[in-house]
């Protein structure tokens, strides 16, 4: 079941942040769409919880080089 989640992310300070963020989070399997705002701190992802957990999602922003609260 496709499942939507608002991760709070700090660090994220221009277009190519959020490039970055979205281009990370897409890349894996189970993760439908992701939605970056820099100006928000938002990052909005769509997946697939039978093929990917929050943590996971978590762990790729973290590795990126961002922050998750
Ligand atoms: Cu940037």
């Amino acid at each position: 079941m496709i499942q939507t989640i608002n991760l709070t992310v700090t660090g994220m300070k221009c277009g190519g942040c959020e490039t970055n963020v979205v281009g990370k989070l897409t890349a894996l399997a189970g993760v439908e769409r992701a939605i970056a705002n820099f100006k928000e701190n938002v990052v909005s992802v769509d997946f697939d919880a039978d093929q990917i957990d929050v943590d996971e999602l978590e762990d790729v922003i973290i590795a990126a080089g961002f922050g998750v609260e």
